[in-house]
């Protein structure tokens, strides 16, 4: 039975930048996704070296590491059923200029640096990011008027 997870997504500074906020959370409110929780923030160098721990070892480190905290972000956490995948799918693949039109990579990026949002690429790593920016008080159960027209009783 397929479960209802949390996914973390950020805006990044080219995608503040661009205006593209609202389009972003357009995007997933359209889709069926429920936000439960959203803020604005500028992550210290310690958040984003634990953020992007899997990369301490690439090249481009130090310099995402600069990107990413030189300006405050927009951090949201979206809930749905097999959210992780359906952001990821919705957010495109890493290379802007090669990610699928109609995802928002392939619909307002060319780069790979600068490419607008990070969204988890797993349940483990969206648990781990949400508890970088948000506190419990900071994330929000509720139910949604239109939950009922967006899945069938027996898929959540
Ligand atoms: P994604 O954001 O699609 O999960 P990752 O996890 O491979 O992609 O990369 C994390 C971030 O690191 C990217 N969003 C991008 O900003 C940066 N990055 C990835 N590859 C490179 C690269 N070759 N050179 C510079 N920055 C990169």
């Amino acid at each position: 039975m397929p479960r209802t997870t949390r996914t973390a997504v950020l805006v990044k500074p080219d995608g503040m930048q661009r205006g593209l906020i609202g389009e972003i959370i357009n995007r997933f409110e359209r889709k069926g996704l429920k936000l439960v929780g959203l803020k604005m923030a500028q992550l210290t160098d310690d958040m984003l070296k634990s953020w992007y721990a899997e990369h301490q070892d690439k090249h481009f480190f130090d310099d995402l590491i600069q990107f990413m905290g030189q300006m405050p972000l927009v951090a949201m956490v979206w809930e749905g059923v097999e959210c992780v995948p359906v952001v990821r799918r919705l957010v495109g693949t890493t290379l802007g200029r090669e990610a699928e039109a109609g995802s928002i990579r392939g619909d307002f990026g060319m780069s790979q640096q600068f490419n607008l949002i990070h969204a988890s690429a797993s349940d483990e790593d969206a648990r781990r990011e949400i508890e970088i920016v948000f506190s419990d008080h900071e994330l929000f159960s509720y139910t949604g008027a239109m939950e009922c027209v967006i899945y069938a009783d027996d898929e959540v």
